[in-house]
């Protein structure tokens, strides 16, 4: 198949707030400094619904989504040393060109080599590798995992061991390693510290995860879900607040709980109304808030200044702060050593043809991630 154009299944997503749809696609083959892969396995994040959607500003269409994918490397483009045919890899809609002012401080994880172009649902040299009757379809977050086939950067993948259950790990393309990471990298989490999680979904137990492996001493769920609570403590959520069933309001009942508020707050929804909870349920003096969640286009935050005024500070994370490609063998590692689930997330398995079906179980709140096996 090696330079040839290959045909294959895909999903696709022809315009907002429709299902994806089945179709055969055509995928070109990878240029300079491109890898094309067999994609195996692929979970369905919040964010690729958050497209779907319609909510993400820069939302292209008819696109193939998907960036939580694991696959094989079918062949690579001219200038590509890094990865062979063969390897078993992760997509990173997070590059680490290694070479960009980005990727040079140590204070990020932006590579900002590519941004420009995938943002704008293309390959860096501005065109696409993918086709369906006779239309282009655009490229999503530098990853497009919702195909059989796909073809990203170099930057763009990481290699994982042959050993490794690609239909598990994919998942950390996206949510769990966010959710570690903003408790490990963004937050620094201390020991004994009060932390709060809104929205227990993959992410923010994955936050829990990153808590605990911090030792903090009160992880503090909070959910309008309560069926997240059983599964949430497994995660090491130790305490869980419903905001929907309080006679005050959950900053007033988190900082009652806590004496003052927590050290760290972390939003994983995606919610203006709950960033700012998050933010103010944060300790006087000292309290951190992260924002990871990804609101919809137009939505902006908003506090008191005096909230900062009076030490509070807010925060973000994208990917969990962790430069992808240099990271993945410490994630692996830890989930191989046991100090990192990542098969307890996977809650469905689903074919390609039933990927609709994923989105549907996400909606419903039943699902923490649903693998689609391609
Ligand atoms: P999910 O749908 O699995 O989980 C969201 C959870 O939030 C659910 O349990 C839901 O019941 C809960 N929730 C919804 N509204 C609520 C409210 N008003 N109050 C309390 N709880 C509420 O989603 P996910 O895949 O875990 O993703 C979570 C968010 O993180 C999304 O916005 C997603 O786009 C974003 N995300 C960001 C990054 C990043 O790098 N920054 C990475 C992955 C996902
Ligand atoms: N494209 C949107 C924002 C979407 C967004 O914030 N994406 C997160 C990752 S979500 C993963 O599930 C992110 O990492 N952003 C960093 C980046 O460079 O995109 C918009 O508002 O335009
Ligand atoms: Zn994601
Ligand atoms: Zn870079």
């Amino acid at each position: 198949t090696e330079g040839q154009v290959i045909h294959c299944r895909a999903a696709v997503a022809w315009g907002p707030k429709q299902p994806l749809v089945i179709e055969d696609v055509e995928v070109a083959p990878p240029r300079e400094g491109e890898v094309r892969i067999k994609v195996l396995a692929s979970g369905v994040c919040h964010t690729d619904a958050y497209t779907l959607d319609g909510h993400d500003p820069e939302g292209l269409f008819p696109a193939i989504l998907g960036h939580e994918g694991g696959g094989i490397v079918e062949s690579v483009g001219p200038g590509v040393s890094s990865v062979k045919p063969g390897d078993h890899v992760i997509p990173l809609y997070i590059p680490e060109c290694g070479e960009c002012k980005f990727c040079k401080s140590p204070k990020t994880n932006l590579c900002g080599k590519i941004r420009m172009t995938q943002g704008k649902g293309v390959m860096p040299d501005g065109t696409s590798r993918f086709t369906c009757k006779g239309k282009v379809l655009h490229h999503f977050m530098g990853c497009s995992t919702f195909s059989q086939y796909t073809v990203v950067a170099e930057i763009s993948v990481a290699k994982v061991e042959d050993s490794v259950p690609l239909d598990k790990v994919c998942l950390l393309g996206c949510g769990i390693s966010t959710g570690y990471g903003a408790a490990i990298n963004t937050a620094k989490v201390e020991e004994g510290s009060t932390c709060a999680i809104w929205g227990l979904g993959a992410v923010g137990l994955a936050v829990a995860l990153g808590c605990k492996a911090q030792k903090a001493a009160r992880i503090i769920g909070v959910d309008i879900n309560e069926s997240k609570f059983e599964m949430a403590k497994a995660f090491g959520v130790t305490e869980f607040v419903n905001p929907s069933k309080l006679t005050k309001t959950v900053t007033e009942t988190i900082v009652e709980m806590t004496d003052g508020g927590c050290d760290y707050t972390f939003e994983c929804i995606g919610n203006v109304a709950t960033m700012r909870d998050a933010l103010e349920s944060c300790h006087k003096g000292w309290g951190e808030s992260v924002i990871i969640g990804v609101a919809a286009a137009g939505q902006e935050i908003s506090t008191r200044p005096f909230q900062l005024v009076t030490g509070r500070v807010w925060r973000g994370s994208a990917f969990g702060g962790w430069k992808s490609r240099s990271s993945m063998p410490r994630l692996i590692k830890d989930y191989l050593e046991k100090r990192l689930m990542v098969d307890e997330f996977v809650t469905f398995t689903k074919p390609l043809d039933e990927i609709n079906a994923a989105f549907d179980l996400m909606h419903q709140g039943k699902a923490l991630r649903t693998v689609i096996d391609l």
